[in-house]
Parts: structure tokens; sequence; C-alpha cells
């Protein structure tokens, strides 16, 4: 049975359900939401339906009831449903009233006692007033939390004050991270009892030789890289990212904030959510003297990089996660200090980059940060641009570096780094190390060096056979062409589209521009003719730097700074995460190359 595109199993409790919910489908629905009464096996249907309900309490796997449109009518139906429909419903109603209310919170066992008076009392069938009763749990939701808030803040004393409270929790980024959280860790636990001993694939040597490519080793959360497609945050594309996040009043890309909110909840976000995360961040940015004293003893002649992972160091004296592990904090509660270091890091790194530029290449200038501006905007300010466009471009920047799933070397180190219970300051130092590679991060450094040298030699007109001739001569020399090539994307980095649309909309008639674009027609066809390249397509750092360069952020060697402070977003949520959910000590097992001769003897021989 097909209901807009979705496939129904078990069609005869299918069957049996729709009589059921054509009589009392309120009741039906309720108890599925609310009672825990769903599966997370079921077949989950396009995303984008949104006629389809949502699975709200995927805490007791028996069955999954979904609404689906038929017509200009709801219908209810139930689908997985290993037992018989009877049984179901009135043996193990009472059973998962039972369960939720000893395992759920407080305003959820609310839920659940009127739910099963409502049960009771047979709901009457009507759309209107299922919309009455979620406003009113909506509002006993909001009043618990409130009320849950007053008793820790004993000096509020009246409603008004209680009012704005309720919806300084939608605004706080922090409330809804604990409202997911206890959701999540039972998904991971289930995952683990029901499925922890499901193949992912087979390990062969060469991966093992090989940097590990192509083995699924980790859990990250917050993005998801596919070969041919590209990055996914939270499940959207990049070009999704730019439509749905909420962009700054003058501007049209989105703003780092909103993206750094959907990392974390998987939600997007509103715009006044992103303002008050906008203003959250601004008023953590202060950065102690020390940490500039530390940048300072270094010479200013030292790689930007070396600076900045110096001074994110210096600034883990104020490590949240520290103190509360030192002062004996229990491993449930580890996720807290772990958001504060984080959201200070990530409102802290812009400071110190900024910081290390002027130093660099502005005589120690400093421009103060002005809390007025979103975070891409106040970042350019500092670094000296105030150009609307750079501004824009500095949104975008920060926005597409910032995660790339969890294997990249930056996110594997941090992630690698904080499963020793390192706190967020240690393990981002340890991540900002592994970006300053030429191979990884570096490499937008790299690409621009290296486009000024065709530049130098051949001039900005130079024709495709010059070019091509170039990129022979950097290979033949032992060199890779940097902003090329990937260890899992297969096709054009998204990264790089987006970039070469922005350069088409702001920059079209750049000279660098066009030598870029016409090293995307001369690149990839000699990498393919080399015959070992498994991806002959450009990547992210091929195209930032002519952008940068464009406005005046002329200095290459600062351009893995820029990366970084970016990449602070993607590395911290997941951390944020890791702790959350409790992550084991990351310890692969390794061998030797007798092991593994060994092995493979006994293999071939068995
Ligand atoms: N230029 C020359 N040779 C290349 C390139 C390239 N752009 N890309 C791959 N190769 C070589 C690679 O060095 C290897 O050679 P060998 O067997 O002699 O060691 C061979 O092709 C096979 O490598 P792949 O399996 O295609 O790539 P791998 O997954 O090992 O490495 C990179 C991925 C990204 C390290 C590699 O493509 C590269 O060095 N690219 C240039 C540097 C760069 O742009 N890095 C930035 C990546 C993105 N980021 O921001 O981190
Ligand atoms: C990244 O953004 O981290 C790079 O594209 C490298 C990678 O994903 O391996």
């Amino acid at each position: 049975m097909t209901f807009q595109g979705l496939e129904l199993e078990h069609s005869s409790c299918f069957k049996a359900y729709r009589d059921l919910s054509a009589r009392d489908p309120l009741t039906i629905s309720f108890k599925a939401k609310y009672f825990g009464l769903v599966s997370q096996n079921a077949k989950r249907p396009n995303s984008k339906d949104r006629s389809v309900f949502r699975i709200l309490y995927p805490r007791f796997s028996l069955v999954c009831l979904l609404r689906v449109v038929e017509g200009q009518n709801w219908k209810y139906c139930v689908i997985n449903l290993p037992q018989p429909a009877l049984f179901t419903n009135v043996i193990c109603s009472p059973f998962a009233v039972l369960y939720n209310f000893v395992h759920h919170t407080q305003t959820q066992q609310l839920y659940f006692i009127l739910f099963f008076l409502l049960d009771l009392h047979q709901a009457p069938d009507s759309l209107v007033f299922e919309f009455w009763i979620m406003v009113f749990f909506r509002s006993v939701s909001a009043f618990s939390r409130l009320r849950s808030r007053v008793g820790q803040q004993s000096s509020l004393s009246n409603s008004v004050r209680w009012l704005q409270m309720q919806s300084s929790t939608d605004m706080d980024l922090k409330s809804q991270l604990q409202e997911l959280i206890p959701e999540q860790q039972d998904r991971l636990k289930k995952l683990k009892s029901e499925h922890g001993k499901v193949q992912l694939g087979n390990i062969t040597v060469d991966m093992v030789i090989g940097g590990m490519r192509g083995m699924t080793g980790l859990l990250w959360e917050t993005s998801l890289l596919d070969a041919d497609e590209g990055i996914r945050f939270r499940g959207l594309t990049i070009p999704e990212c730019q439509k749905v996040l909420p962009a700054a009043p003058s501007g049209a890309e989105p703003l780092p904030e909103g993206l750094l909110w959907l990392l974390l909840t998987g939600k997007v976000p509103s715009k006044e959510q992103v303002e008050a995360l906008s203003k959250d961040l601004a008023s953590r940015a202060a950065v102690p003297d020390y940490v500039y004293n530390a940048i300072d003893a270094l010479p200013s002649t030292a790689h930007p990089m070396t600076q900045f992972a110096s001074g994110v160091m210096a600034l883990q004296v104020q490590s949240e996660f520290q103190k509360a592990y030192e002062s004996g904090i229990h491993k449930s509660k580890f996720w807290e200090p772990t958001y504060e270091d984080c959201l200070n890091l990530i409102a802290r790194v812009p400071v110190v980059a900024a910081y290390i530029y002027r130093r660099m290449y502005k005589n120690g200038d400093s421009i103060p940060s002005d809390k007025s501006l979103d975070y891409g905007a106040n970042f350019s300010h500092m670094l000296g641009f105030d150009d609307e466009k750079m501004k824009e471009l500095m949104r975008l920047y920060i926005t597409i570096h910032s995660d790339h799933e969890g294997g990249n070397v930056s996110a594997h180190t941090g992630h690698l780094v904080g499963s020793a219970l390192s706190d967020p300051y240690l393990s981002f130092a340890a991540a900002l190390n592994g970006l300053a590679g030429p191979l990884h991060g570096l490499a937008n450094q790299e690409v621009l060096l290296w486009i000024k040298s065709v530049v130098e030699e051949c001039g900005e007109n130079i024709s495709k056979e010059q070019l091509k001739e170039y990129v022979w001569k950097t290979l033949n020399s032992g060199k890779v062409v940097p902003g090329y090539g990937h260890g899992v994307l297969r096709k054009t980095d998204p990264r790089y589209v987006c970039q070469r649309e922005f350069a088409l909309k702001h920059l079209p008639d750049d000279p660098l521009f066009q030598l870029v674009s016409k090293l995307y027609e001369v690149v990839p066809p000699v990498l393919t003719e080399l015959g070992k390249v498994k991806n002959p397509w450009p990547n992210v750092d091929a195209h930032s730097g002519v952008l940068l360069n464009h406005y005046g952020l002329t200095e290459a060697r600062y351009y893995t700074v820029l990366f970084g402070v970016s990449r602070s977003l993607g590395i911290c949520s997941q951390l944020i995460w890791d702790r959350a959910l409790g992550l084991a000590l990351e310890r692969p097992k390794s061998v030797t190359m007798d092991w593994l001769e060994a092995h493979c003897k006994k293999a071939s021989s068995g």
C-alpha cells in the first residue's frame, strides 16, 4: 500500500489500526506520540513530506504511527507493528504509561497523565481540538521549564519576569540542547544494544596502509560527506543552508551563528535565535592579556598558524571543563562545562586571529571588536576590512569551512584528543596543528602562492596551453597541484562551487578569478592523465584565496588561520555532543608489518 510514495509494511496491521483510527484517531495518535509507542525501525518517508507526523518519542519499539494526507483528509496509520493490534493497544498502553512515567522528566509525566485521562474519556475526533491540546501542552511545557528556572533564581518574584524568561528559554541555545540530549542519549543506547554487532564493512590491508581511507570508524553527528554530492550540515546542503539560514539584514549569505545553531541542535534557527546567539558570543569574547603576551613571545615572523595555536593554548588557562573536572564533576554533567568552553572558544578565536593579523601585517595596530556586528562581520572589521562585500564573503567563508564530517585531519584530531577528556582548548589547538599541514588546511595558502607564481612566470593572460605546461612542471618536480584532489570527494567540491558563484556575482572581472576559472578547465584532464589521482576536481582551497585577495586580504600565509576560525564551529559542536553522548576514549588497534605479513600468509593458506 502506498501513501504519497510511502511504502507501508505489515498491511494487515495497518488495516487493523486504520479501522481503529477511523473510530478514534486522536486517542491513537496521542498514544503513539506521548506514550512512546513508536518505533525507530519504521521506514522514514521523505523528510520534506510535511504531511507525515514527526516521531516524537522513539523509546518504545512497538509501533510507528504516521499521519498521512489522503486528498484533503488526515489519515492515521501504523506501520512496523510486530504484534497483533489488540495486544499493543490494550496490553501495552498501560505498560507504556508506566514505563514512560518512570523514565521521563516531570513535564513529560504531566503529558502522560493527561493523555491517559484523555484516553479513558474517548477524546473527540477533531483536529481543532487537537490544535488546542497542542497549545495547552506547549504552555504546560513552557511553564514547567520556567518553574524550574525560577527555582534556580529565587529572586524572581513577578509574572512579568516569568514571561520574559519563557521567551528567553527558546532563545537560549544551551536550554535547547538540554532538551535534546536525553533523546539522543537514548537513541545511541538503543543503537548500541540492538545493533551493536552489525558489520559496517571489511578492513583490508590497503586501508591499514593507506591512511584508513574508506574505513568507517567514527561517530560524527554534525555533518556528513557524500563522495559525489559533497557536504551536508545536519542534512542540509550548502545551497539549502544559503536558502534557509538567516542572513544579515543587508546580506544574502548565511550568518555563521545560524550554522552553529544548526550544527548543535540539528534545527534551523529563527532570526531571533541567531541574534540571541550572536549577542551571547559577543558577550563571551573578552581575551585576557596573557594570551596576547604569549603570542608576543613569538617572533612576528613565526607562521600565523603557530601563533594561532599558541594563542588558543593560552586561552586554555580559563577552561571551565578543566576546573570542573578538578573539582570532581559527575560524568553525566561533562557536556555543560564543555559547552561553556566551546562557546567561549568560538567567541574568542576571531579576536586572537585578528590580533595576529594586525601584529604581523599592520604594525600591531589592533582594531577593537564592534559588539553591534554579527560574528563574521565583526571578524572582518577586526582584521581591518569594512567593505560590506568582504563581510558577506567572511560570513560565507566561515559557514562553508566549519565542518567536513569527522575523518578529516583537523576534526579527527580534535575528536581524538577530546576523547581523552582533554578540554576543548587542548583539543582544538591540536586540531589546528593538523590543519596547518599543506595536504590539509595549509593548501589554501599554497594555492594562492602557486597562482601568484604562475602569474609571475607567465603573466595574467596566460594561455591554456602554457597553463597546462606549468601544471606538468609542478607535477614533474614532485609536488602536488594545490587545491585539487580529495581524500573522500570524487566530484567538484560544492564549497568550490559556491565560492565560484560568489565570484561570478561580485568580482567576475578579477584577473586572478579568471585564472582560477581557466585552471578548472586545465587541471582535471592533466591529473586524470597522470593516472593515479582518484579525484582530479578542485576542492575548497582552490578558490578561497582569490576571493580574499580581491578584497585586500593578500597575505596568503595567513589564510589557514581563517580556515581555523571557521573550523572551531564544527569541531566544538561535535565536542559538546561527544561529551553529552559519553563517547569513548579513541584507541584503535595498530599492527606491525610482521603482523600483517603473517596474517596474510595465514589467510592465503587457509
Ligand atoms: N596533485 C598531484 N598529485 C596528486 C594530487 C594533486 N592535487 N592529488 C592526489 N595526488 C596523488 C597523490 O599524491 C598520490 O600519489 P602517490 O601514490 O604517489 O602518493 C595519488 O595521487 C593518489 O592519491 P589520492 O588517493 O587521489 O588522494 P589522497 O586521498 O591520498 O590525498 C589529498 C588527498 C587532498 C591529500 C591530495 O589530493 C592532495 O595532495 N591534494 C593537493 C593538496 C590539497 O589541495 N589539499 C587540500 C585538501 C582539502 N583540505 O582543505 O583539506
Ligand atoms: C576539510 O574540509 O576538512 C577537507 O576538505 C579535508 C577532508 O575532508 O578530508
